[in-house]
């Protein structure tokens, strides 16, 4: 099963609705295999965003995650990285969709919510940043072979 990292920013911590937005991706499917509750360093939200290094908001993002707690997540699932990526919706929260996390939860576009890897190459990148091997679990939820369908072998 692919592996994704999803951040639950500040502003979600702090308003209170972590449990609606992980209460999402339980129902859509996804599992859990990693969680935590930590306040990121500037060091790792630094090694984190460095990618936007140099961008207009580079400086401010910064200081928004490490500005308060987040909770950190690793989903594994089919397709997990698209599939929380389209959940997660458009990166603005003025401009996202109804029925998305963003579109549904927030207004702003700085303080938009939950971050989610994007691609099979981010996600190993960033688990490895958020997780230390032991933290991520192997665990098989009963409820998988109601969750796909398995009758091929392979789950569909
Ligand atoms: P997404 O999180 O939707 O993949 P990216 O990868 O384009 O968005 O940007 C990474 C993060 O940088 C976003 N989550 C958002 O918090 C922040 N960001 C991107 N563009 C802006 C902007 N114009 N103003 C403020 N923050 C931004």
């Amino acid at each position: 099963m692919e592996r994704t990292l999803i951040i639950l920013k500040p502003d979600a911590v702090q308003r209170g609705i972590c449990g609606q937005i992980i209460g999402r991706f339980e129902k859509k499917g996804l599992q859990i295999v990693g969680a935590k509750l930590m306040k990121i360093s500037q060091t790792l939200a630094e090694t984190h965003y460095a990618p936007h290094k140099g961008k207009p908001f580079y400086d401010g993002l910064v200081k928004f995650m490490t500005s308060s707690p987040v909770v950190v997540l690793a989903l594994a699932g089919k397709d997990s990285i698209a599939i929380s990526r389209k959940m997660m919706g458009a990166t603005f929260g003025s401009k996202a969709e109804p029925g998305t996390i963003r579109g549904d939860f927030g207004v702003s576009n700085s303080f938009n919510l939950i971050h989610g890897s994007d691609s099979i190459e981010s996600a190993q990148r960033e688990l490895g940043l958020f997780f230390k091997a032991d933290e991520l679990l192997e665990w098989k939820p009963v409820i998988q072979s109601w969750v796909y369908d398995f009758a091929k072998g392979q789950p569909e």
